[in-house]
């Protein structure tokens, strides 16, 4: 049994094998078929491009495909970078850059807080799932999100994205020090895989 997501980002095809290999189901990414077009992410929120990548990328291939859009929502920055978070720093996809911006951003904030804390400011991960059935037309939505904290003690070389400087309290370590295992189980992507798999039983 095969799945279709529609993305292009090696981070989020690591997590989908890993909870569709559970169901015995083998997962192909836009890796996979090249010709796929290009979506234009121009929605207003997370779910509004997810709908887009699976309806534009399902219609194109002609098979049921999920689309992910996810990102992150930082208190102290009045919820950005969210909806841009894979290009918050200029660049589409470049981790490090983004890192950097957002930790700049925040200690300019705290500047002048007397507090010698790392944790910087409250955020969430959100992610939106679309699953997008060409054949029917018929789409199933969820999301999921998760709270914590960015931390300018940045750890860990696992996961992708914000993941080193994202701090998970239930842990205490950040996002990219947990295995594929424990961030499902806690991560704004696993949240929105689990009420996928509710709805659709
Ligand atoms: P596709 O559109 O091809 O799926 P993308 O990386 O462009 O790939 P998004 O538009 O949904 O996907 O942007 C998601 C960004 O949000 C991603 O690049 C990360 O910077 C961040 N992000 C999302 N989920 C994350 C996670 O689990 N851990 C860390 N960062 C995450
Ligand atoms: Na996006």
């Amino acid at each position: 049994d095969i799945i279709v997501v529609a993305t292009r980002n090696m981070g989020k095809v690591r997590e989908f094998r890993h909870a569709f290999a559970a169901l015995g189901k083998e997962v192909l990414s836009l890796h996979e078929y090249p010709e796929a077009p290009e979506v234009v992410e121009d929605g207003s929120t997370f779910r509004e491009n997810a709908f887009k990548k699976a309806k534009q990328i399902g219609d194109f291939l002609n098979l049921p495909v999920l689309a992910d859009d996810s990102g992150l929502c930082v208190e102290l920055l009045d919820d950005a970078p969210g909806i841009y978070s894979a290009r918050y720093a200029g660049e589409h996809g470049n981790d490090a850059a983004n890192n950097a911006k957002l930790l700049e951003e925040l200690i300019r904030i705290r500047q002048g807080d007397d507090t010698e804390q790392p944790l910087l400011s409250p955020a969430r991960f959100v992610c939106a799932l679309v699953l997008y059935d060409p054949a029917s037309g018929r789409s199933v939505e969820t999301e999921g999100e998760v709270a914590g904290w960015i931390t300018s003690d940045t750890a860990g070389a696992g996961g992708f994205g914000y993941d080193p400087l994202f701090y998970v309290p239930q842990y205490k370590r950040t996002m990219a020090e947990l295995n594929v295992e424990e961030k499902q189980r806690i991560s704004h992507r696993g949240e929105a895989l689990r009420r996928l798999m509710e709805k659709l039983n």
